[in-house]
């Protein structure tokens, strides 16, 4: 496979130029655990791992290897092993806060040309839910497509389609089912040889399914919906990624609980809610905070019933989140943060040593 084939170009080519003189390879990481990974080298699959240099040197845990990550390796002489000496400069990447007490940013997928966002068209449907992996998506860096899977599920999927249309801020919709095979086509557009997409949604929304048919093979596992809670079961554990038969590379990720914002612009909120930012552009004061304000258009929009009481609570939901993910995220901040939780831990200890006579 050559290196174009896995989605290589000249900007990467570029960052490569300082190693291109000794025997480093460039190589794409297909699997990502903590410290180590499996690389796509050529067509071959090869397990690496990152020098100790290279961990001493790394500051955070988001500037690790990642799925999607094009890396520099070389590879162990005599064996079919690579070490990762360094991770080339990111085009796009989605991420989360990582779960946890700490604010840490995690990288879920790396270099990504489009991210598919799901949701199944079962209990699963959300338009808020949609309204969130929009404005986490908008600041990837890569395109974001709405997938509405399990038409077969819905009395009127065509309804549901334009109703998140509405919503999707400009953003393409595509109503698909995954098992069925009903319009799969769609998605031509964005399955272009050696671009990279990646599927996110909750689990049991049928990410796996739909790889496994865009490979034209039961690679990845999936299993029904837990009966009782009509929610899925968790079972892809691992970020994936794969090349189709067309030359498309598509990441397969375990269904996430909770997708709470990394650090997203303002913008990306303002983005998500265009109608939103365009009535508030018309408020009669610039400062407007859209409360009591006379000449409020946002009000007026909402008294008229333009703007529906649930998405303006679902903009100034995520508004605040955003400001919120801005301050953890502040690098000054996330130091006190973590100072702080020494101090709690160095507290706990000496209140146990206390309780344990020591
Ligand atoms: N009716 C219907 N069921 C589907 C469709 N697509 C997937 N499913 C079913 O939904 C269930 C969950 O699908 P998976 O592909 O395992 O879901 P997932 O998103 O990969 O879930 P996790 O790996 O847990 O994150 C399986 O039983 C699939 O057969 C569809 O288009 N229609
Ligand atoms: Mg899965
Ligand atoms: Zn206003």
């Amino acid at each position: 496979m050559t290196l174009s084939a896995l989605g290589w170009n000249d900007s990467f080519a570029q960052h490569f130029q300082p190693y291109s003189d000794s025997d480093f390879s460039p190589a794409r990481v297909a699997r990502a655990h903590k410290h180590a990974c499996e690389v796509f080298l050529g067509a071959e699959l090869v397990p690496a791992v990152c020098t100790g240099r290279m961990l001493h040197d790394t500051a955070t845990r988001a500037a690790l290897p990642a799925v999607g990550d094009w890396v520099v390796v070389r590879l162990r002489s005599g064996e079919r092993r690579a070490d990762i000496h360094a991770v080339l400069p990111r085009r796009t990447q989605f991420s989360r806060r990582a779960a946890g007490p700490l604010a840490e940013e995690q990288v879920i997928a790396a270099n990504l040309d489009t991210v598919l966002l799901l949701t199944a068209l079962d209990g699963n449907y959300n338009l808020r839910r949609i309204e969130r992996y929009l404005t986490l998506a908008r600041d990837s860096g890569a395109q974001p497509v709405v997938v509405l899977n399990k038409t077969d599920l819905h009395p009127d999927p065509a309804a549901a389609e334009a109703e998140t249309v509405a919503i999707a801020a400009g953003a393409p919709v595509v109503a698909l089912s995954a098992s069925h095979g009903d319009g799969l086509d769609r998605l031509a557009p964005w399955l272009t040889p050696g671009s990279t997409l990646a599927l996110l949604g909750s689990s049991g929304v049928g990410k796996s399914t739909l790889i496994n048919r865009l490979l034209g093979a039961d690679q990845q596992s999936t299993t029904a919906l837990s009966t009782a809670v009509n929610k899925g079961r968790h079972t892809t554990t691992r970020r994936e990624l794969f090349v189709t038969p067309g030359g498309a590379l598509v990441i397969d990720t375990p269904g996430m609980r909770e997708l709470q914002f990394w650090d997203p612009p303002a913008e990306a909120v303002g983005d998500t809610f265009a109608d939103i930012s365009a009535l508030a552009a018309q408020c009669r004061f610039h400062d407007c905070r859209h409360a009591t304000e006379p000449g409020c258009a946002v009000l007026a929009a909402l008294n008229e019933g333009t703007l529906g009481e649930d998405r303006w609570q679902s903009f100034l939901k995520l508004q605040r989140e955003q400001a919120y993910a801005a301050r953890q995220a502040d690098p000054h901040l996330a130091r006190a943060n973590r100072d702080a939780w020494k101090k709690i831990h160095r507290g706990v200890r000496a209140r146990m040593r206390l309780e344990s006579g020591e």
